[in-house]
């Protein structure tokens, strides 16, 4: 968790300072390892090649990714017989970012769009989904939205509360909702309601329990279909939240969830304190989902907007 003075650093230095102190694990992980192999005056050779191969997975990067971007630099060695290894670390970083760039779409909510945008947000139990509807509906606050908020988490204790919450932080409103009703009727509820009222965004939340994927992916595939059948409107945006320290394994949950239900946009949550920020390349790389937004924090306004070369620029450090 950060504390006011970050707060204020975000403020004073700008977005890439912030980025670079609430990255600093990853960095050690990743770009430290890989500027000590290229400082070193090492001999570009295979040796160096399968280093910087066991560093890349060590950052969270998959194979996949780790050899496609491994295969780019020794052809670029080799082609322009480069002899200076930081010469080539330059040029990593140049390849890192062109994978991170095509996923660079922010969430925009056309003028003439029909009322309400529908944003589903799915995702397993603790990754941050609540906070984040919380940060996104303050960040479209301040754009002078209105939004309203469905508690479509039917199952968690508290969970309501906990959205009620975060709707009086964020100024939007919450849905009155019945418990006992399940996840798919208190969002349809909620669509109508958006519509009388032309909200203009509505935000759902909905369950992430994990230990039994399948009932939640029936709930899910409902909710999707009682939108569509019943108020003739598809969702706008299916957000995917995914927790940065869960590395490699958010992969496989991402997979589960978008063969399900197709997900639409991605955002990270708790890239503050994670050393495995490495899995974003291998999420842009296999998937090309637009990531939205980085959640960096608990408070409302832990909450950026995806830049990649930010991003690059937080990790890849000068020396
Ligand atoms: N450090 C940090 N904690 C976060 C972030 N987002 C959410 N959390 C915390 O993660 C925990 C679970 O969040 P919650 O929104 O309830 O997750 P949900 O079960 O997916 O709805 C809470 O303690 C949040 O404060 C983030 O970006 N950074
Ligand atoms: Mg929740």
């Amino acid at each position: 968790m950060i504390n006011q003075q970050d707060h204020n650093m975000k403020k004073k230095h700008g977005f890439l300072n912030y980025l670079k102190k609430n990255l600093i694990k990853t960095t050690k992980n990743l770009s430290q390892k890989i500027i000590n192999l290229f400082r070193k005056k090492n001999v570009i050779n295979e040796k160096l090649f399968n280093k910087l191969k066991e560093t890349l997975i060590i950052s969270d990067i998959d194979i996949y990714t780790t050899n496609k971007i491994c295969h780019l630099i020794k052809n670029y060695a080799q082609k322009n017989k480069i002899k200076d290894s930081l010469e080539l670390y330059d040029y990593l970083k140049i390849e890192m970012l062109k994978i991170l760039l095509p996923v660079e779409v922010p969430l925009i909510i056309k003028k003439n769009k029909k009322k309400p945008f529908i944003i589903l947000v799915i995702g397993v139990n603790g990754v941050g989904k609540t906070t984040t509807i919380g940060k996104i509906a303050h960040y479209f606050y301040k754009q002078k939205k209105s939004v309203l908020l469905a508690s479509g988490d039917t199952f968690r204790a508290g969970a309501y509360e906990q959205l009620f919450t975060w709707s009086k932080r964020s100024h939007s409103i919450l849905f009155k909702s019945n418990k006992k009703k399940d996840s798919s009727a208190i969002i349809f509820d909620a669509i109508s309601y958006s519509k009388k009222k032309q909200i203009d965004i509505l935000i759902a939340d909905t369950s992430g329990r994990l230990h039994n994927n399948i009932m939640l992916m029936e709930e899910l595939k409902k909710i999707a279909r009682v939108i569509k059948k019943n108020n003739y409107m598809l969702i706008d945006e299916v957000m995917f939240i995914l927790d940065a320290n869960i590395g490699q394994n958010s992969i496989n949950q991402f997979k589960m969830f978008h063969e399900n239900i197709g997900i639409t946009g991605i955002t990270i949550t708790k890239i503050d304190g994670t050393a495995k920020g490495g899995v974003i390349f291998s999420l842009a790389n296999k998937f090309n989902i637009p990531i939205r937004f980085l959640g960096s924090g608990e408070k409302i306004t832990d909450l950026n907007l995806f830049n990649a070369k930010d991003f690059i620029n937080a990790i890849f450090i000068k020396d």
